[in-house]
């Protein structure tokens, strides 16, 4: 008789132990991902096109790492972005391994040493 109750007991476990790798597994698509801007190389010239064809989400987080002398990276607007240029207030990272989290809509980023973004250091990243 005793062995009966156990054996319920374990399937009552199991199904809970299985609900709950459930919600999990429904919950995994919602992790942040990480992306390296520009991959190996890094943020540097020419990494206009490494956003192209990657689904970004907001949340996810772009780490852009860098020589800190040598470059820099600001969030912009649109007009900034199209014009090389940083808006006054526009925030300014430069640790040379910067991590920002992407926000719903498309968010910018140039380098404001002088010359880079007209170089292609720009990037226009699309999050979902
Ligand atoms: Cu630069």
């Amino acid at each position: 008789m005793g062995q009966g109750r156990g054996s319920a007991r374990v399937s009552l476990g199991l199904v809970v132990g299985v609900a709950m790798l459930c919600l999990l597994a429904q919950m995994q698509p919602t992790l942040a991902a990480l992306y390296t801007v520009g991959g190996p190389s890094g943020w540097t010239f020419n990494v206009q096109n490494w956003p192209r064809g990657k689904p970004f989400k907001a949340g996810d987080i772009l780490a852009f790492n860098y020589a800190r002398n040598a470059h820099n990276v600001v969030a912009v607007t649109s007009r900034g972005f199209n014009s090389c240029t940083a808006p006054k207030g526009s925030k300014v990272y430069q640790t040379g391994r910067d991590r920002i989290r992407l926000s719903r809509g498309v968010n910018y980023f140039i380098c404001t040493f002088p010359g880079h973004c007209k170089g292609g250091m720009k990037i226009a990243v699309n999050a979902a």
